[in-house]
């Protein structure tokens, strides 16, 4: 029941595996994995496909005839193994030419360059049949608010977008973006935070149909929001196009958690709207082995993600069944549905007294996930 099928649609960056374990404080811990090495291994675990940013594997400064050797190679490994790349990204952070921002640097040339990156990033997705394409600011913000003003950088980053929505059209590619908010880091503080900001950004764009929001759930923590709101309202304006899952404590650096393995009620409701509103996108992990862990371990991380997921997965069919928790669900419609028709002098009283029986409804859910029902 826990074992992932291909139309489960898990997929993983290979950034994520591929994660060397690097951090602030200290250098890589595990080797880099070949690109086609991870398309087997997650093929074998079960996963649906992978997703990457143009440099995850094809390094910045290739010739065009590496870079097609590579692809090729690539593909190959993804006919072989029966995965897909549903999403392609671009790295407009990584390199120090982005330091001061990619869409939003001050540095027309930087904006230019930045922008001709995207398309050729979208141009690499088209080729490997992805139909998605996030973009992830990471540069685009400040440290110094008095370097540049905040409205400028919204301009610009508006005419990146722009000119990557034209990009897709005028080339006739099967293609959506999905912008990923994050609240800061590597930036001080990062333009348009939160899901909110996104989808009012996307609101003022010459192609807003083309655009949706990629929310991630630690970013959302980072942000001290609620996934599932922030879920919820991208579901709501039907600009849910790609999910990242992963987990993280609130108020910490970004954590990248595996999707599930702190917030376990959290995870569960996250799992529970996606299932209930029919998302039908790729269950897409961004997340990273532990530091601590040795290749045994970056796979034992990939088998965890998705059976996690599907673990959630499966609790939300229990909840949906449970026979006491539908009891309490359908006494709690009964009483927001009968009892005093309107609320005035008369029954004032009645609406100050009553309770929610949601105390009975959060124990049952709570002890559905602790495994005693
Ligand atoms: C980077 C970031 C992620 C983004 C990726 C896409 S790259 O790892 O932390 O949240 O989704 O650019
Ligand atoms: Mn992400
Ligand atoms: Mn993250
Ligand atoms: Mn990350």
């Amino acid at each position: 029941k826990l074992a992932p099928q291909k139309d489960d649609h898990f997929t993983f960056g290979l950034w994520t595996v591929g994660n060397r374990g690097r951090d602030p404080f200290g250098d890589a811990v595990r080797d880099t994995l070949a690109p086609t090495t991870i398309v087997r291994e997650l093929s074998k675990l079960g996963a649906y496909g992978i997703t990457l940013h143009d440099n995850d594997l094809i390094p910045m400064e290739a010739t065009s005839a590496e870079r097609d050797r590579i692809v090729n190679e690539f593909r190959k490994a993804l006919d072989e193994f029966g995965m897909v790349v549903p999403m392609v990204t671009v790295n407009l952070f990584y390199d120090p030419i982005f330091k001061d921002g990619a869409f939003t640097s001050s540095a027309p040339a930087v904006r230019r360059f930045a922008i001709d990156k995207a398309k050729r990033a979208i141009d690499l997705g088209q080729e490997l049949g992805a139909h998605i394409f996030v973009v992830w600011g990471g540069r685009e913000g400040a440290e110094v608010d008095g370097a540049k003003d905040p409205r400028d950088a919204l301009a610009w980053y508006r005419e990146g977008i722009n000119t990557l929505t034209e990009h897709i059209r005028s080339r006739r590619y099967d293609m959506r973006i999905a912008l990923e908010p994050k609240p800061n880091e590597p930036r001080g503080d990062i333009y348009l935070p939160t899901v909110g900001s996104m989808l009012s950004f996307i609101g003022t764009l010459d192609d807003a149909e083309l655009v949706g929001v990629n929310p991630e759930i630690a970013h959302a923590k980072m942000a001290g929001l609620n996934p599932v709101h922030e879920i919820a309202q991208a579901i709501d304006q039907n600009k849910l196009f790609h999910i990242d899952l992963n987990d993280q404590r609130i108020a910490r650096f970004d954590q990248d958690l595996r999707f599930g393995s702190d917030d376990i009620k959290g995870a569960f409701y996250i799992v529970k709207l996606l299932e209930d509103s029919g998302y039908d996108g790729p269950l897409h992990f961004d997340a990273h082995p532990y530091r601590t862990e040795d290749a045994e371990g970056v796979w034992e991380f990939a088998r965890g993600s998705m059976r996690s997921y599907l673990g959630y997965r499966e609790k939300v069919r229990q909840f949906h069944t449970d026979a006491e928790i539908s009891g309490v669900l359908a006494r709690i419609r009964e009483l927001n549905e009968t009892g005093p028709a309107v609320v005035d002098s008369s029954s004032l009283a009645y609406w100050r007294e009553r309770g929610y029986a949601y105390e009975k409804l959060d124990q049952l859910v709570t002890e559905l996930l602790l495994g005693l029902r």
